[in-house]
């Protein structure tokens, strides 16, 4: 009897060093410490013992519990620490780390030339206006000194959706709709961006979508001076001090007399370029006098009361400023060309 729970004592110290988990302690704890496990039986076949040996095995028994009991509490106490361990071991944040910075997108650069223009022009104490990309034959044409049967209106290959109504080809109509808001108030002064629409076939240089800035100013005595001055100031602000400008004749229904600006090309300075087809001056709007008609028709009535207007091509601009030679780059969205305008430093 003693022998064979000599033998139960070592075959339970030995699996209790090969539990691991805590599944396994218990189920140890059932085999060898349990009610109907390997001890408790042990103490009940000592029925079958003569009556003086029942002390002695009796003691040997609590004497081996006590022992495995022991043992089991320090092992699972070891085993606790272990996982316990293993937890912050696998739970370990290092604060010492960088940071992994977010990608945070880019402005878009036909975005960032319209806000460099807007900026420039509110610091001239203009405000910002937009209004809708589909518009009305009346707008877009009529009260732009544009009838129905003027040939300028074939200067515009225009997107119809019936007789009266038209994808935007200018964002003048805008103009339009201030002044008719705002008439016969004075001063006037309106920057409208937006995308217009033009029936074009798309190459390197045309897009049948492109955006544009177009700015109108109405006030009392207005004249061609205070339109050279505004446009000089913002050439200036846009290309930099040292920037010069020139007018050339030209012709607008709604303008006259009309103009188109020249800045002194900003690659070769007006040395004569490929960019400026050596002529020294890169176009980069049109201008001019509004017409007489169009501030009439649109509810400026008093004779004393003049304005100029200008428009330009935002894509154009872009492109200058940042050297990009395909129109379609703007909205093709490929990112390694939006990625250079990451404005965020690391
Ligand atoms: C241009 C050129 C010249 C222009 C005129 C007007 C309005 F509505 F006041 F008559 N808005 N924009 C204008 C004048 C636009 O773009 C090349």
């Amino acid at each position: 009897m003693i022998e064979r729970l000599q033998a139960i004592e070592k075959i339970a110290k030995e699996k209790l060093q090969a539990s691991v988990t805590g599944a396994e302690l218990e189920a140890w704890r059932v085999d060898f410490l349990g009610k109907k496990g390997e001890l408790s039986s042990a103490l009940r076949a000592m029925g079958s013992l003569p009556a003086e040996e029942r002390p002695k095995i009796g003691q040997v028994v609590n004497t081996i519990r006590t022992t495995l009991e022991e043992a089991f509490e320090s092992y699972k106490t070891k085993l606790e620490t272990q996982w316990q361990k293993a937890k912050e071991e696998s739970e370990k944040v290092d604060i010492t780390l960088s940071p992994r910075l977010p990608f945070l997108g880019t402005m878009h650069p036909l975005q960032r030339v319209i806000r460099r223009i807007e900026d420039i022009f509110i610091g001239f104490g203009f405000t910002v206006e937009r209004g809708p990309h589909v518009e009305t034959d009346h707008f877009n044409f009529e009260m732009l000194n544009l009838p129905k049967d003027h040939p300028a209106r074939d200067m515009q290959d225009t997107f119809y959706f019936h007789e009266e109504m038209l994808m935007r080809t200018h964002t003048s109509p805008m103009q339009a709709r201030t002044m008719q808001q705002r008439a016969p108030h004075v001063p006037l002064r309106i920057l409208v961006p937006g995308r217009v629409y033009r029936r074009d076939d798309d190459d390197a240089t045309h897009s049948h979508e492109f955006t544009q800035i177009e700015g109108l100013v109405v006030d009392y005595g207005i004249s061609m001076s205070d339109l050279k001055g505004v446009l000089l100031t913002f050439a200036k602000e846009l290309f930099g001090e040292q920037q010069e400008i020139r007018l050339r004749p030209s012709f607008f229904p709604f303008t006259e007399p009309s103009a188109e600006m020249d800045v002194r090309c900003i690659y070769c300075g007006g040395e004569g370029c490929s960019t400026c087809k050596h002529t020294g001056w890169i176009e980069i709007l049109g201008c001019g006098m509004v017409h007489p008609s169009v501030l009439t028709m649109n509810g400026y009535t008093d004779g004393d009361v003049t304005g100029f207007a200008f428009g330009m091509g935002v894509e154009r601009i872009a492109m200058l400023l940042y050297g990009i030679t395909d129109i379609r780059q703007f909205y093709t969205n490929d990112v390694r060309l939006l990625q250079q305008f990451i404005a965020v430093a690391r």
